[in-house]
């Protein structure tokens, strides 16, 4: 049987249900129980970004070969677990890159140009009242990213087709790009405009937006993230953006999704999106096919098309 953990996109559901014995873990009143009942026959493990197979699960199914996650991110994964029980490991990069890296400039765009204020101002009809603070400008901003992989090439590529100079933090140089290179975050915000976060979560990248950080980005800076929550210090954030410290922020991911802190909610200078960074119908049935064409591979015993363990 192949168990998804929760409901992630109808299309995938669909066409795993006609492959396989397809489970369905949302839809069990007592999800202990339920794998208890079924670990046995479990062999494959669906998931997403934020709902993975965590060291529990995977001591909870003795049979399990493989985890497909329906994402390029695998915080959620117990990776090393999975690695000590030779479970494989997928995921879906590449194909979601470009929504990704889309979604970051729309993000600057945005905040800075205030696309999201103008549209309630016009809604609520203030436009016919009074006169609109001016927005800012976004072409020739510096843009720093925290991550050159895929995703923050991506990005750097279309800031550049901004005139954005760009520079960015790693933990080695790359010695393939000729944008600026900062070997700490803090060097990197106090000289950038707008700072993008586009790594992965791993420990190491915890909280990798902290105080010092921010104050280093300062009142004039713009934060946008397209990772996950947990890169930011989130209590920190919200207070340099309710104290003025900070001058904006566009995120698409937060620390305990879908919670939000609601001191944002009366913030003009924000941009708040629902996790939805590789949300389009063209790139979820994409990463949908990974993830079928990884299981069909395994159960026939070919390559997988995108391992990581
Ligand atoms: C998805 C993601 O939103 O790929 C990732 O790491 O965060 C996203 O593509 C998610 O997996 C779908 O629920």
């Amino acid at each position: 049987a192949v168990l998804m953990i929760c409901p992630m996109n109808g299309y995938l559901e669909q066409e795993l249900q006609k492959r396989f014995n397809l489970l369905r873990l949302w839809t069990a009143p007592q999800k202990p129980g339920f794998l208890d009942t079924h670990k046995n026959s479990i062999r494959a493990v669906v998931g997403t970004a934020t709902a993975g197979a965590d060291a529990q699960m995977i001591e909870a199914l003795p049979n399990l070969e493989i985890v497909a996650s329906f994402s390029v991110g695998l915080d959620k994964i117990d990776l090393g677990k999975c690695k000590e029980k030779g479970i494989r490991v997928t995921n879906t990069p590449d194909v979601l890159t470009d929504d990704v890296a889309d979604l970051a400039i729309g993000l600057m765009l945005a905040v800075l140009r205030k696309l999201c204020e103008s549209d309630r101002y016009v809604r609520s009809g203030k436009w016919k009242r009074g006169d609109f603070r001016l927005s800012r400008k976004f072409t020739g901003k510096s843009v720093g990213i925290i991550g050159l992989g895929r995703i923050g090439m991506a990005i750097a590529k279309r800031a550049e087709a901004f005139s954005c100079p760009i520079s960015y933090y790693t933990r080695s140089q790359k010695s393939d790009v000729n944008y600026k290179y900062y070997p700490s975050v803090v060097e990197l915000a106090s000289n950038c405009q707008i700072l993008v976060v586009a790594c992965a979560l791993t420990e190491e990248t915890r909280h990798i937006i902290n105080r010092e950080v921010i104050d280093a980005l300062g009142p004039e800076g713009v934060l946008i993230n397209i990772g996950r929550g947990p890169h930011v210090d989130e209590p920190e954030l919200v207070s340099a953006l309710v104290e003025g410290r900070l001058g904006g922020a566009g995120l698409d991911v937060f620390e305990h999704e879908p919670e939000v802190p609601e001191k944002l909610f009366e913030l003009e200078n924000v941009v708040l999106l629902p996790h939805v960074g590789s949300g389009t119908v063209e790139t979820r049935q994409a990463m949908a096919d990974l993830v079928i064409g990884n299981l069909e591979a395994h159960f026939l015993n070919k390559p997988l098309l995108t391992p990581v363990v």
